[in-house]
C-alpha cells in the first residue's frame, strides 16, 4: 500500500483540474496577448479562471490578484517591494514577521535586515500560537509591513489574523498574510479580514505546481514584480501561464466546494490518526487540535529521530515529513519545535502528517499500524530513549 500524508508539501492534482488544463497545452496554445484567433480562444477560459480565483477569496473586482510562479515568489515580491519603496527611500525602517514563517518570508526578512533595516521576529507561545496583542508592543511609526502567516505549515496552527489585521489597520501599517496553508482548510475572505496582501499557491489545494498568486488591495500598489510587457496589469510581465491559471481557477473552485468536507470528514480522519498515535506513551503534540487546520498533525515520539521514523514509514510506503519540505535536507531541528524551546531530545523527533480530501480510512488504519510498529522497533534500539532520566523535562505540555 502507498499512502500520501505529505499534503502540506504538495497535493495530487485533482483529475478535473487536469482535464480542464489539458486543451491549453496542445490545442489552444496561443499567447493570450497576440492578435489572432489562437490568442482569443484562450480568453474565455482565462476570464472564467480569474473569476473563480477572485470568488474563492472574495476579492472585489477593484482589487488585484496577480498570478505568480509560486508562493515563494509572491512572498519575496511583497517584502522586497516594501523594502524598495519604504525602507530604501528612508520613509520607514522596520518590518514585523513571526519567527515561524515559511523560509520564503524568513530568508527575505533576513536579507532586508542585512540591508540595514530592523526586523522583529514575533515569537510563538508554548502552544505554537501567535498572541496578537504582542504585536502592539512592537509596531512603531517606522513599521513598513507586518507579515504573519494565516496557518503554519508545520503544525497547522491557525494564527489570529483577524486581530492582527485590526491592529495593523489601527496603526495604519500594511498587513500581508501567507495563506498558502489556509486555502481550502478554513474560509478565506479578504473582505472580512483587514488584509492588504495575501499569498497562495495552487499546488497546495490540488492545483498544478508553478502557479502562485498575490492578492493586492486597491490603494496598496506595489513595485512591479517583473518589468516588461505589462501583463497582469503591469505587475508581472511575462507570457501568461494559460494552463496554470486555468488549473488554479478550477482548483480554487473545487477547494471552496470541498471546504465543508475538509472541515468535517478530513478532520475526523486526522483526529482518528492523532488519537491512536497519542495512545503511544511519550508522544507530544504542540498545538491543540481546535486551533489547527483540519488536516495537520505535528507529533513527537520521544527518543526517535524524525528522520528515522520517516525512513521506516517510507519503507512501508507511507509519505510524511519532519516539517517544511524545503528544510528537510539539512537535518536541523524542526523550526517550530526550536521556537517553543523543546528539549534537545524532542526537538529532532517531530513528524508531520498532513492529510487531504483524498485520504481514506483504510490508509489511516494502515498508517496507525505501521507507526506503532516503527515506534516499538526504533525505541528498542534508541539509547536516548532507554536512558531518559525520570521526570525528564520536555519543554512541552505533554498530551500523554
Ligand atoms: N511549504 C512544506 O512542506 P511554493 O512552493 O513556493 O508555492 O510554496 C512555498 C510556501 C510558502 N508558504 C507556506 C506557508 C508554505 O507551506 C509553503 C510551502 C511546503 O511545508 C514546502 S517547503
Amino acid at each position: 500500500m502507498r499512502v500520501y500524508l505529505d499534503n502540506n508539501a504538495t497535493t495530487i492534482v485533482d483529475p478535473h483540474v487536469f482535464e480542464e488544463m489539458e486543451p491549453y497545452f496542445v490545442q489552444k496554445y496561443g499567447n493570450p496577448n497576440s492578435l489572432h484567433s489562437f490568442a482569443s480562444e484562450t480568453h474565455p477560459a482565462l476570464k472564467t479562471a480569474m473569476e473563480k480565483i477572485y470568488a474563492g477569496i472574495h476579492a472585489p473586482k477593484e482589487d488585484s490578484v496577480v498570478i505568480t510562479s509560486c508562493a515563494t515568489e509572491s512572498n519575496n515580491w511583497v517584502l522586497k517591494s516594501i523594502y524598495f519603496e519604504q525602507i530604501l527611500t528612508g520613509k520607514k525602517n522596520h518590518i514585523v514577521v513571526s519567527e515561524v514563517e515559511h523560509p520564503s518570508v524568513i530568508a527575505t526578512a533576513k536579507w532586508i535586515e542585512s540591508m540595514g533595516a530592523k526586523v522583529t521576529y514575533l515569537p510563538i507561545n508554548h502552544e505554537g500560537l501567535i498572541e496578537a496583542e504582542k504585536l502592539r508592543e512592537v509596531i512603531t511609526d517606522k513599521t513598513a509591513l507586518v507579515s504573519i502567516m494565516w496557518a503554519n505549515n508545520e503544525t497547522g496552527a491557525i494564527f489570529p489574523v483577524y486581530e492582527i489585521g485590526e491592529i495593523c489597520a489601527e496603526f495604519g501599517v500594511p498587513f500581508h498574510t501567507d495563506a498558502v496553508q489556509a486555502i481550502g482548510k478554513v474560509p478565506v475572505d479578504v473582505q472580512a479580514l483587514n488584509v492588504d496582501y495575501l499569498t497562495f499557491s495552487a499546488h497546495k489545494f490540488h492545483g498544478p505546481k508553478g502557479v502562485g498568486a498575490l492578492y493586492i488591495k486597491k490603494g496598496r500598489e506595489l513595485t512591479p514584480c517583473f518589468h516588461g510587457g505589462s501583463q497582469m496589469g503591469g505587475y508581472r510581465s511575462g507570457t501568461l501561464n494559460v494552463p496554470g491559471i486555468v488549473g488554479m481557477g478550477k482548483a480554487m473552485e473545487a477547494a471552496v466546494d470541498a471546504l465543508d468536507f475538509e472541515m468535517t470528514e478530513v478532520r475526523e480522519l486526522r483526529d482518528m490518526l492523532e488519537d491512536a498515535l497519542l495512545e503511544i506513551p511519550d508522544t507530544f503534540v504542540v498545538t491543540p487540535r481546535n486551533k489547527r487546520t483540519p488536516n495537520t498533525i505535528l507529533i513527537s515520539f520521544r527518543g526517535i529521530e524524525g528522520e528515522s521514523m520517516l525512513w521506516d514509514l517510507n519503507r512501508a510506503g507511507i509519505a510524511a515529513s519532519t516539517g517544511s519540505a524545503c528544510a528537510s535536507e539539512d537535518l536541523e531541528a524542526n523550526s517550530v519545535m526550536e521556537a517553543i524551546g523543546a528539549a534537545e531530545d524532542l526537538a529532532h523527533t517531530a513528524v508531520r502528517f498532513s492529510l487531504s480530501r483524498y485520504t481514506t480510512e483504510e490508509e489511516i488504519e494502515y498508517t496507525i499500524e505501521v507507526v506503532k510498529k516503527a515506534v516499538e522497533r526504533l525505541r528498542g534500539i534508541s539509547s536516548s530513549y532507554a536512558y531518559a532520566p525520570e521526570g525528564h523535562e520536555s519543554g512541552l505540555d505533554a498530551h500523554h
